[in-house]
């Protein structure tokens, strides 16, 4: 009862708060058979946007219905059932109490804040019959007869929706038309009978309910193919006989969508009160946050569990629901774990919601229920628990029970941004980790053994133990379990093969697995995952503008509530492989310091954003280092900061083993080194010499770069910026490609840093390649996917010199792409360091690896150690 009136009192609340209709606010209906019905869609900002179907009712559609100048509401159709619309989704989470006169009155969330996608566009089908004639909309015409109370037995009669219903038709008896609604059976109600009595006995004799019959069809909405609503009598003529399916049921998307349909609306509710769906059709979950604490955060960890299926989202019945059957749910949603919710809270809420009329609908709407669901907490998906599928009828379904309320534990990457979470880092001793993955929660899975990262041979590989990685990782169960090197090939050791696991491994390290002899695996069967990660609400925070396509575009960003742009003043590959991992747009094939070939949007021009400094590894832009204040000298607008994104991007990895392999030291004479000179390859002293006597130290060795991505390498610059070089003879794509550097042990350069600009080509590529990338006579350069660009120790520049270095004890390092200018799925392993010692007269190098082979702590004790031993490594 408190409940109650405490309902009654935010109504009150609410009532003065209602807004006038915003100017320029209008609603149409769009991609129906007539203009009666269809997708609804309203104007604001001057911009076309739809409506999320999320706790709809008919009041909705009666708001829309006045609006628009029809009698009223006849329905409304969730799951974008009048196709899926483009551009923002205006309004989510719409309440309607009925009685306001315009859509934009009811209570929503903000202006374009929802967690919905264009497949939950919410349609709207119109009586024809009303208090006017016609289509009469509110915006040619100001006032709008007030339409009857859609409880009043008038409106009753006339209304042929299907309205679904909560009654406990016994206690009250009640002869008013509108369901005084207190106990929860819920069924569907035909109310286009004239009388009480006849609607009475319906409530003891059910029927099925009215539908146009393209609104019936399964999940795709094909309007063209059946676009004429069929005569009521015609659907509602003789069932189709149905027999009980047990076992397997094909799943949705291979069976025809309208036997389905007929399985499932037009069912005689009389005779059948059960359905087993079987495995593999509930293949979407969503919870709604209900209690106070839980709204409000773009991230829902908690709440009302709602499942999808035939296109329909459906309650869940909690009897016989347990944390285990929690835990896939939160995996399905990209959370890792699950954790008991606050049980007397949500039942309470409960109660006082189905005493409550006002909002028996929302409850009502979700009329099937899924029950009985037994889930042993190791599967990746609620479709492989056992669970059935009630039909609304007269007995009731999940008797004494109510819906099943969820509460997930977000990973730690994602804990902050959920309401109960405090920030935190993930943990640094991961031992398993993904690369090269387009977008969060996708990668190659390497793991860690011995301080040496490694990867995985992928025979046996499946979603079970792909969950086990992606839960070790903080998402929640994996999507995809890929094999054959789908999101590239690593480099060095292949820890485990065969990996078998049970779903209750805490670490994929705990699974089954064998170990992987020497030749028995190559990287090119390197697995890889896909993980369902969290809906964090961040990728409506960013948005391009202004493209060819919708992969590219100026950047706005929406800080503080206000969208605009970014400065470009060091933007780089870094912060745009951030807002393209951001949008789920892949990789960052480019960071774009001028866009005044796009068109942002009109008011959102102003710089908001500058100082941006990513590492590369956040997941969205605005948890970037940035200035506390707007600092932007060069401004916005055409010179503000763009990106373009793209799904593959190459990776060069460095060949450490060749590197170490074909070190020497050479004295070479300086009359040879005339063409190195000029194209500046000895250090700043040989400047000094008395050319051309004398001779320079020169560590010399051979370099392989290979691109193991999944796209080709091209230099940025179009081939009329190439420099000629005289002295080579070939053109220079790229200015600075590599570094070549001698590091002492505390880091500090010591010979210069020979910074070799190259002409890149497919030196090599391994059997059933082409090359395709060759220097000579300006031919294209680049590096194809598979194939490698070697530099022999005997060209020219291909060396450090070491002139002037003291004997001692350094460390090697060559790093490709050094300054980020080419877009690469993985950067780590572009550095590869060799610990050197110099003892005078002769060179070693030991111990070369790649930049990202090893854990922390044995990277740490490499650079710093400096007693190492020969063979620590
Ligand atoms: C939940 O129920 C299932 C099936 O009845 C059972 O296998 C599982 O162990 C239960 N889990 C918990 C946490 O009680
Ligand atoms: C680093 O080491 C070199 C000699 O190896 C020394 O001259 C220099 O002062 C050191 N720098 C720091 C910051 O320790
Ligand atoms: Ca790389």
């Amino acid at each position: 009862m408190k409940t109650m009136l405490t309902f009654a009192l935010a109504l009150c609340v609410l009532l003065p708060l209602a807004r006038g209709v915003p100017p320029g606010f209008q609603v149409r209906l769009v991609g129906g058979a007539g203009a009666h019905e269809g997708r609804v869609e309203v104007l604001h900002n001057g911009e076309w946007g739809s409506v999320c179907d999320d706790e709809v009712d008919i009041n909705l559609a009666n708001v829309v219905c006045r609006e628009l100048g029809y009698g009223q509401g006849l329905t409304w159709a969730h799951s974008a059932r009048f196709g899926q619309g483009r551009g923002p989704i205006w309004l989510d989470n719409v309440v309607c109490k009925g009685t306001e006169t315009s859509l934009s009155d009811c209570r929503f969330n903000s202006w374009g804040i929802n967690d919905c996608t264009h497949a939950e566009d919410l349609g709207v089908v119109c009586s024809q019959e009303g208090p006017r004639q016609g289509h009469v909309p509110r915006y040619s015409e100001s006032t709008q007869p007030a339409a009857a109370e859609p409880g009043s037995p008038e409106s009753v009669s006339t209304r042929r929706g299907h309205e679904i219903a909560l009654n406990r038709n016994t206690a009250l008896g009640s002869s008013n038309s509108s369901p005084q609604l207190h106990g929860h059976q819920i069924q569907l109600r035909r109310n286009s009978y004239g009388s009480t009595a006849s609607r009475r006995q319906e409530n003891t004799v059910p029927q099925g309910h009215e539908l146009p019959n393209y609104l019936r069809s399964g999940a795709s909405y094909r309007r063209n193919q059946d676009s004429q609503p069929r005569p009521a009598s015609q659907s509602s003529g003789p069932e189709r006989s149905r027999s009980p399916q047990s076992g397997p049921v094909p799943r949705p998307e291979q069976s025809d969508p309208n036997v389905e349909h007929d399985n499932r609306m037009n069912t005689d509710f009389t005779n059948t009160v059960e359905q087993s769906v079987g495995r593999g059709s509930l293949e979407e979950v969503r919870l709604r946050p209900v209690l106070p604490g839980t709204r409000g955060t773009a991230m829902v960890t908690e709440g009302v569990l709602e499942v999808k299926h035939a296109g329909r989202w459906r309650h869940v019945c909690n009897l016989g629901w347990n944390l285990s059957s929690s835990k896939v749910v939160c995996g399905m949603l990209g959370y890792p774990s699950t954790e008991q919710h606050n049980e007397r809270l949500y039942r309470k809420q409960w109660e006082s919601k189905i005493a409550d009329p006002a909002m028996r609908s929302a409850v009502g709407k979700k009329g099937y229920w899924v029950e009985k669901v037994k889930c042993t907490g190791a599967e990746n998906s609620l479709a492989q628990c056992q669970t059935q599928l009630s039909f609304a009828r007269s007995e009731v379904p999940c008797i004494g029970g109510m819906h099943a309320v969820v509460r997930c534990v977000p990973g730690p990457q994602f804990s902050h941004l959920s309401s109960s979470g405090q920030p935190q880092t993930p943990p640094s001793s991961q031992t398993v980790r993904l690369k090269a993955g387009p977008r969060l929660g996708e990668g190659r899975v390497e793991v860690l053994k011995e301080g040496k990262w490694g990867t995985i041979c992928d025979h046996l590989w499946d979603l079970n133990a792909a969950s086990v990685v992606c839960r070790e990782l903080g998402f929640g169960t994996a999507k995809e379990a890929l094999r054959g090197a789908y999101l590239g090939q690593g480099t060095g050791p292949i820890h485990m093969n065969s990996v078998q696991c049970t779903g209750h491994e805490s670490s994929v390290r705990q699974c089954k697995y064998r170990e992987v002899p020497l030749y028995t695996c190559k990287h090119s069967q390197d697995v890889s995952v896909r993980c369902n990660v969290p809906k964090t609400g961040l990728s409506a925070t960013v948005r391009l503008v202004g493209g060819r396509d919708p992969l590219e575009g100026r950047v706005e960003v929406l800080i503080d509530g206000r969208w605009g742009t970014v400065c470009s003043e060091n933007w780089g590959i870094n912060e745009a492989r951030v807002v393209c991992r951001q949008l789920g747009m892949g990789f960052a094939s480019s960071a774009h310091q001028d866009t005044s070939y796009w068109y942002g949007n009109l008011g959102a021009e102003e710089v908001v954003l500058s100082g941006a400094h990513c590492t590369g590894t956040e997941i969205s832009i605005q948890q970037c280092r940035r200035n506390g204040y707007v600092y932007c000298p060069r401004g916005g607008g055409s010179k503000a900061a763009g990106v373009t994104c793209a799904e593959t991007a190459p990776d060069l990895v460095l060949d450490s083993q060749l590197v170490q392999e074909s070190a020497y030291l050479e004295d070479r004479p300086l009359h040879l080194l005339t063409c190195a000179h000029e194209e500046r390859c000895l250090s700043s002293s040989a400047a000094h010499m008395n050319w051309p006597y004398g001779h320079r130290r020169l560590l010399r060795f051979s370099s392989r770069i290979m691109n193991l991505g999944r796209a080709d390498f091209r230099p940025r610059a179009g081939r009329e910026s190439w420099v000629w070089h005289q002295c080579h003879r070939h053109y220079h794509s790229i200015e600075v490609f590599t570094h070549y550097d001698l590091l002492t042990m505390n880091g500090t350069k010591i010979a210069e840093g020979h910074k070799a600009s190259f002409c890149l080509e497919d030196t090599y590529c391994p059997d059933g390649l082409h090359k395709r990338y060759s220097c000579y006579n300006m031919g294209d350069q680049g590096i194809s996917v598979g194939c490698w660009d070697t530099y022999r120790h005997d060209i020219d520049c291909q060396w450090i010199d070491v002139t002037d270095v003291r004997p001692g004890d350094y460390i090697f390092q060559v790093e490709v792409n050094p300054s980020l200018d080419m877009a690469e799925s993985d950067f780590e392993n572009n550095v590869m360091r060799c610990r050197c010692r110099y003892d005078g007269g002769r060179v070693y190098l030991y111990g070369c690896h790649a930049g990202d082979a090893y854990s922390a702590e044995v990277e740490d004790l490499f650079e710093h150690q400096r007693q190492i031993s020969n063979n620590f490594l």
